[in-house]
């Protein structure tokens, strides 16, 4: 069976291509293992027209990926395909994951989307495709009317799904199990990627070429449950791969595949301590230290002591981000952060200690921030000084906390999911004195007063990687400063590449 898996078009004032998309790996890794013929089409970095694609490759079957500021593009590519072909459309990802709002049957509503896997994929995918694959060979002439006819319902006994029949009934089945062994798991499909178009893990800081850099992901979930984080959407189950099945894909990333740089993508990579000292020691007992690599999501700030950072810096690690998010003491309580301000002090102390760049991820506009705390938290990112501070807009997505806290005591500004971005400089809800103007205000002071440093920008200045990518961070920051206009003209161009 030929199979397509799709990332849709997403253009901001940021680079979105930065590393091919590990979703679509994974699930064209398991659809190559059950025997299908594979294409990636990653719009984000295509040539070649969605149509001459599909007219080309002809795919029985098309899955699309999709977060919520892509949402609607989703629905547009998934209407593209539905003009060419009568072939069944399924959609998964964190957007239409999110049951409390419904947002599997609001994709489900658009015509032309037949499926919708919620949560972690690889399995209601592969099921999806066999019972697709046993019709095709069935019927003479196919057609998506006769796979989801309500008499046969041939997907009610598929887990971690909705679907509609071809009646217009939407259904939702039952959550089945996470993953629980992960080695089960192949590895990325990389080779399914045009690698040579995307930039690097971190283009802003980096001059590594796109196709020598790569993402692995060692463990899956968070035990946490932050107010403000998407996460809360997949999986509460944390679950790791074995250091054995981490190492062989390691190799095959560096020896194979010629990797200068490698992020781990973990979203709580330092749940287990012990997990990773075994696979730093790994790491340098096969050799494979030489290529740095980055923890590119926050690790734990509690669960980052001096020997652990120590010996992941000697296994390799460059630099690892943490997740601050507030420098105010009452406010990291009620986010449910469960970490303190001397426990990240320590942390950010330690790492420094151990000879590894840090990343600060702070966010402005947290429900219950006022002017005081917001420029808290800005002094505190001024104390910590990491070398990069990531700021963010609040954007409170469907299914977190903060959702329902701006649900009941707040005002969406919000009302299309394109706007669900957090690098816009706009504010995304206002609550009690938490307005708009304030948000923004505090935003753009974030960036100035923490930038705008001597000791920062002669830091800056002092790095050969930052003259390599002189040029672009400088047409970035351009588009960053005129984002209204700008973003207009990308949306613009964005609908009309849909054909
Ligand atoms: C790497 C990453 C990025 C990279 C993307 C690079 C790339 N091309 O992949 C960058 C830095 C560019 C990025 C940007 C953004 N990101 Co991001 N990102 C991530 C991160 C950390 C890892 C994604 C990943 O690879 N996961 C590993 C794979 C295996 O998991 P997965 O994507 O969830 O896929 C599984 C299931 O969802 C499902 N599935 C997914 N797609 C499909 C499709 C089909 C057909 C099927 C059947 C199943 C399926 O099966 C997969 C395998 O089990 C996640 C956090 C996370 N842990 O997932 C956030 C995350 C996806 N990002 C998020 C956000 C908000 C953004 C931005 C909107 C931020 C912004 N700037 O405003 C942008 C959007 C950019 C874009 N192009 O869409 C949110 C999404 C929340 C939401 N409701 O949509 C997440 C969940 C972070 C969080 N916890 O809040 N991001
Ligand atoms: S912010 Fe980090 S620790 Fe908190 S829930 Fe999200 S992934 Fe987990």
């Amino acid at each position: 069976m030929r199979v397509a898996l799709i990332n849709p078009k997403f253009r901001l004032p940021i680079d979105t291509r930065t590393s091919p998309h590990l979703a679509l790996a994974y699930l064209g890794a398991v659809s190559e293992r059950r025997g299908d013929e594979v294409r990636v089409y990653d719009a984000d970095v295509e040539e070649q027209p969605l149509t001459d694609f599909l007219r080309e490759f002809r795919p029985h079957l098309v899955g699309i990926t999709t977060n919520t500021p892509q949402v609607k593009q989703a629905w547009r590519t998934a209407a593209v395909i539905k003009q060419e072909l009568d072939i069944p459309v399924v959609l998964g990802g964190p957007h239409v994951s999110v049951v409390s709002e419904e947002l599997d049957f609001e994709s489900l509503r658009q015509p032309p989307v037949d499926l919708v896997v919620r949560g972690e994929g690889e399995g209601p995918w592969i099921e999806i495709s066999e019972i697709v694959d046993s019709y095709l060979r069935d019927q003479p002439e196919f057609t998506v009317t006769g796979l989801m006819s309500p008499a046969q319902d041939l997907f009610r006994e598929l887990k971690s799904i909705s679907y509609k029949t071809s009646d217009g009934q939407l259904h939702r089945n039952v959550d089945g199990p996470v993953i629980a062994d992960l080695d089960s798991l192949p590895w990325p499909a990389y080779h399914l990627f045009k690698m040579d178009r995307y930039t690097n893990l971190q283009p802003a800081t980096d001059a590594i070429p796109g196709e020598r850099s790569f993402s692995i992901m060692t463990s899956r979930g968070c035990p946490y449950r932050c107010t403000f984080c998407s996460q809360s959407i997949m999986p509460i189950k944390w679950r790791a791969r074995s250091p054995e099945n981490v190492i062989a894909e390691w190799r095959h990333l560096v020896e194979d595949l010629g990797a200068l740089e490698i992020g781990v993508l973990d979203d709580s990579a330092n749940i287990r301590r012990n997990r990773l000292i075994q696979l730093s020691d790994d790491l340098i007992a096969n050799k494979l230290n030489h290529v740095p690599w980055i923890f590119v999501n926050g690790i734990r700030a509690n669960l980052a002591d001096l020997e652990l950072l120590t010996k992941l810096k000697q296994a390799g690690l460059k630099r690892t981000a943490f997740g601050v998010e507030t420098g105010d003491e009452e406010m990291i309580v009620k986010i449910d952060k469960h970490v303190d301000h001397d426990t990240i002090r320590q942390a950010f102390k330690n790492a420094k200690a151990a000879g590894i760049e840090t990343i600060g991820f702070f966010i402005i506009g947290l429900p219950g921030d006022t002017r005081e705390t917001m420029q808290k938290t800005i002094r505190f990112a001024i104390e910590l000084d990491p070398m990069i501070a990531n700021f963010s807009m609040m954007t409170p997505y469907p299914g977190t906390i903060v959702y329902e806290q701006v649900k009941r005591n707040g005002r969406f500004l919000v009302t299309d999911w394109e706007d669900y971005v957090f690098f816009d400089q706009k504010a995304r809800y206002e609550m009690g004195d938490l307005t708009a103007g304030l948000m923004e205000e505090m935003y753009r002071n974030a960036y100035r007063q923490f930038y705008w440093r001597p000791k920062y920008v002669l830091r800056a200045m002092g790095r050969k990687d930052f003259w390599l990518k002189f040029g672009r961070n400088a047409r970035l920051a351009w588009r960053t400063v005129m984002p209204r206009k700008e973003k207009t003209e990308l949306r613009r161009a964005m609908e009309e590449s849909v054909q």
